[in-house]
């Protein structure tokens, strides 16, 4: 027999086991599985839970829920659960999208990248497998729970008034909200500059998940040799292989196949450079895996939009904060105003485009009961240059003092420029004050990540 790479209760199966499943703590079973098979599993581990009151860690990426905040926290759970530190509070680490599962219909980048990986859309861990909200405490108590944040360093919304104290450790790329101790024990706790969070879980997890795969990186003859006497490790390189994609899918999202030079560390070289290696090592799909072609899928589908109504495009990478009672909600959409507004026309099949879109905007920001509401667009120009369009709409006096404020005090390090019919007085809507402008953003390189901080800083 070969060395075995990987530990001999290895199952092949796409089936989840039993044999984790021992008194008092749910555990996941040391062997190596497809994620299809964990993703059951740490699904069904939530049931278990709630129903013996067990003990269970979740981890859970930011409200935007985007491709980022999924990968994430599948990344680190899957390898995270076969290599649990020792003393951990649970073995298991549970993987969540932060929306309930049928936001998932509005990600068509989901739907294009989940096949790379095997699973459908139901093996996402969504809100919808948690208990309602209302009686969630106390079917899963605070003090049986622990949180790993990745993608976002606060919980935020019901969960958040919940579990905020319960969060053990932290993978982020924004701004350090300073919400939990810096020392963490055995979890992360990592907030730094990188394209994408999932670089920095890719990072983290590295050692354990080289660990569990043997040398996966590196290939060569005596590795093929040595593979092919084992089934088992074929297997363990093509679930490997898989996250790998999911992980890259994201990292090349977020740096734009590694071109955006304002957005990309080493952290973000190094772990796509890893990840491909994971690719590359795998039989069934070195052979035909082309990166660009890869990130030209994912980056179409996710820009693929046209298909949505324009309230599920607003709500498709939306974020929201409380700041001194006021509530500030953030849309970022990948298409440019004009889009929004051909799109609201065509919904209300009408020919004024500006009232139809400002409507369906006021919408949006009724149902959210906003005080604050941002869009944020970013598109490319007929030049075939990056752009940015920012649009702040207070409805308010607060709101307005706090836009008006936002628009001296950013103007200058966003590169804020007047856009055609930007707007920019306070006018009056049905008796109601409020305040309206739109900008050409045009130092690119900020995001949400600065944007948001920004705004919050003169809400408060
Ligand atoms: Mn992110």
């Amino acid at each position: 027999m070969s060395p075995t790479l990987i530990p001999p209760t290895t199952t092949t199966t796409n089936q989840p086991t039993n044999q984790g499943l021992t008194a008092g703590i749910i555990t996941m079973a040391t062997s190596r599985t497809s994620l299809r098979a964990f993703l059951v599993y740490a699904k069904s581990a939530i049931e278990t839970a709630i129903d013996s009151n067990q003990r269970i860690t979740f981890v859970i990426g930011n409200e935007s829920a985007d491709l980022d905040s999924m990968t994430s926290s599948i990344l680190f759970a899957f390898v995270r659960s076969m290599a649990p530190p020792r003393n951990t509070f649970t073995n298991l680490y549970v993987p969540v999208t932060n929306i309930p599962y049928s936001g998932i219909q509005l990600r068509p980048e989901f739907l294009a990248l989940l096949p790379h990986a095997n699973i459908e859309p139901q093996h996402l861990i969504t809100l919808d497998d948690l208990p309602d909200m209302s009686v969630i405490k106390s079917k899963i108590l605070p003090e049986n729970t622990r949180w790993i944040l990745v993608d976002h360093n606060a919980l935020q919304g019901q969960l958040g008034k919940i579990y905020s104290d319960r969060v053990a450790g932290v993978i982020d790329h924004h701004e350090d909200e300073n919400k939990f101790p810096d020392d963490t024990g055995s979890e992360p706790r990592v907030i730094k500059k990188a394209g994408s969070c999932t670089s920095l879980v890719t990072e983290y997890c590295r050692e354990a998940w080289d660990l569990l795969s043997g040398s996966a990186t590196s290939s060569g003859a005596a590795h093929a040799q040595r593979d092919r006497l084992s089934d088992g490790a074929a297997g363990a390189k093509l679930w490997d292989a898989q996250v790998a994609q999911l992980g890259l899918a994201s990292i090349l999202i977020d740096t734009a196949n590694l071109q955006s030079k304002d957005k990309i560390t080493e952290h973000d070289t190094q772990a796509v450079e890893y990840l491909e290696a994971k690719i590359m090592s795998c039989p069934q799909l070195s052979a035909k895996f082309d990166r660009s072609k890869f990130y030209k899928e994912i980056d179409s589908a996710k820009k693929d939009i046209g298909g949505l109504k324009l309230q599920d495009i607003l709500r498709k990478d939306y974020k929201q904060w409380n700041e001194r009672g006021q509530k500030l909600g953030i849309s970022s959409v990948v298409m440019p105003i004009d889009f929004i507004q051909k799109k609201a026309g065509k919904e209300a099949n009408t020919q004024s485009l500006d009232e139809a879109y400002l409507e369906e905007l006021r919408k949006f920001r009724e149902d959210q009961d906003l005080d604050l509401f941002t869009v944020m667009t970013t598109s490319t120009s007929s030049e075939g240059e990056f752009q940015r369009e920012l649009l702040v709409w207070a409805f308010t006096d607060n709101a307005i003092s706090a836009a008006r404020k936002f628009a001296a005090d950013a103007r200058e390090e966003l590169g804020l420029e007047d856009w055609h019919g930007s707007g920019g007085t306070t006018h009056d809507h049905h008796g109601e004050k409020q305040w309206r402008k739109v900008w050409w953003q045009r130092n690119v390189q900020h995001s949400r990540k600065r944007v948001a901080p920004l705004l919050r800083e003169a809400m408060s």
